[in-house]
């Protein structure tokens, strides 16, 4: 059997699995895709070069998001809206922001400080923040039963607890959590502490953030979110958004600079690397700094996950380029997607990094150790649970074949106990495992691909087609969470589970 042909296809109303036989002209492809393809005709009213510029890849500088630095500001504010935003220079794009514009800020916060955050929700249904990373309390952590409604008000408040680290935010309503963030919902979240001050690692305008997330848009620049029945197995873009700029360009000195990189895409998992400098160096995953930097040539980022990495651009000249693209990693899935679309095998130019000024001051050294991390061990577990992904009859993504239910206890752990979770995946799709009020250790995984990120602390972790991985995690906040898979079509359909700790 052609492996491009095993298609699975998904409605609301009825679902099958398809197995085989299936090209380019299936039906699969379905009426809706037929409409969107004429539609998409109408634009090109516009005369050529307009669209050109529009989709002209590297024109557009690569845009930072403002900082709600809590250092300087004792509460913030967000307010969950419609707001229309130049993605494109001279068009405006109907999205969802927290504050009026894209990106939405990056929040940065210390640890001991308290984090302090007004949130509004002036969209049409109910929604909640999730803090993805952040160990905090059940009634702060953005439980999908805890959404409010519109123009309600939730007053976020709780310490920072753990180290320092790169984490993120986003909506985490019951079913429309792939929506919400793919239109705008989400941003950056930034633990600093002292440890890693003493560091000395590039700071100020050497550290950058880059949110990579693949989009699609009509040539009006509307964004175009589900089309086909195929996108239920995960939204794929044509264009790469970097901090909600469509394929930058970032001018850049010939020095080090730290990046760091969320996935924030629907679906798509990314294999990174340079063009324009062979290796770079890991020192940071989802819960922070490694025990000692990672030399890499390529990393492999699935949905939800972080990257901490340093590249040095020391023997560069003015004039050079950097390119940071995707290799592609169809090792991911099996599955067809919408074929209007790169696959997640698909090769891209993700940003371009110009030369353009020298540095006086390009030859610190990183430090050999970055931090310390204890190794967590088998023997300290008084329990194994076994977590299963995959499709059950009807073609629903499920977890332990167990469509979600938000009143339904999955999982109940002892307050203050390690275990390991087997997760166990039965489809032929990798799918990032995500646990919400804990970090873990990878202990293995029966895949023989190489991951560098299995060696930091961790809240999310891809787990390849027919693999299983497991973790290792004590839990030490008591409540209501939940666990589930990061592919934002998944989870929204059913694959997410809840456990209580106490
Ligand atoms: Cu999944």
């Amino acid at each position: 059997m052609n492996r491009r042909n095993f298609l699975y296809s998904f409605s609301f109303t009825a679902a099958a699995i398809i197995i085989g036989g299936c090209d380019k002209d299936s039906k699969n492809n379905g009426d809706t895709a037929g409409k969107l393809n004429e539609s998409q005709k109408l634009p090109s009213k516009l005369s050529k070069n307009e669209t050109d510029d529009m989709f002209k890849p590297f024109t557009q500088e690569l845009k930072i998001p403002k900082e709600i630095n809590f250092e300087t500001i004792a509460k913030g504010k967000f307010n969950a809206q419609k707001s229309l935003v130049a993605i494109y220079k001279d068009k405006k794009t109907e999205v969802l922001t927290f504050q009026g514009d894209l990106p939405n800020p990056t929040i940065r916060i210390k640890k001991g400080d308290k984090f302090e955050l007004d949130f509004t929700n002036s969209l049409e249904k109910a929604t909640i923040i999730h803090w993805h990373g952040l160990i905090v309390p059940e009634e702060m952590d953005g439980h999908p039963k805890d959404a409010i409604s519109t123009q309600e008000t939730k007053e976020y408040r709780y310490k920072i607890n753990q180290k320092a680290g790169t984490f993120w935010y986003h909506t985490h309503p019951h079913g429309r959590t792939g929506e919400e963030i793919y239109y705008g919902l989400s941003g950056l979240y930034i633990v600093e502490d002292e440890d890693e001050k003493k560091l000395n690692l590039p700071s100020g305008e050497f550290e950058l953030p880059l949110i990579i997330q693949d989009r699609r848009f009509d040539k009006k620049a509307n964004l175009i979110y589900k089309e086909t029945e195929l996108d239920h197995n995960g939204v794929l873009g044509d264009v790469v958004l970097v901090n909600s700029t469509p394929f930058p360009y970032k001018n850049v000195k010939n020095t080090k600079y730290r990046l760091r990189i969320l996935n924030s895409s629907s679906a798509r998992t990314y294999r990174l690397a340079f063009e324009g400098i062979e290796s770079f160096t890991l020192i940071g995953t989802d819960g922070g700094l490694l025990e000692k930097p990672i030399t890499v040539k390529d990393i492999v980022i699935a949905v939800a996950e972080r990257i901490d990495i340093i590249i040095d651009l020391k023997d560069k000249k003015i004039g050079d380029t950097i390119t940071l693209k995707t290799l592609g990693f169809k090792e991911a899935s099996n599955f067809a997607t919408n074929e209007k679309y790169p696959s997640l095998g698909a090769k891209m130019d993700i940003i371009k990094f110009k030369v353009t000024q020298l540095s006086t001051n390009n030859s610190a050294q990183l430090p050999r150790k970055l931090s310390s991390i204890l190794k967590m061990k088998e023997s300290d577990a008084s329990k194994t649970r076994t977590i299963t992904m995959e499709i059950i009859e009807g073609g629903i993504w499920t977890l332990n074949k167990k469509p979600y239910d938000m009143e339904r206890i999955d999982e109940r752990v002892k307050l203050g106990s390690t275990e390991i979770w087997e997760i166990k995946n039965t489809a032929h799709m990798a799918h990032p495992f995500h646990i919400h009020g804990v970090h873990f250790q990878v202990l293995d995984r029966t895949s023989k691909i190489d991951f560098p990120t299995d060696k930091g602390w961790k809240d999310t972790v891809l787990v390849m087609p027919v693999e299983t991985v497991r973790i290792i995690m004590k839990f030490t906040m008591p409540g209501l969470f939940i666990f589930h898979c990061h592919i934002l079509e998944h989870e929204d359909h059913a694959m997410m589970a809840n456990f209580l700790v106490e």
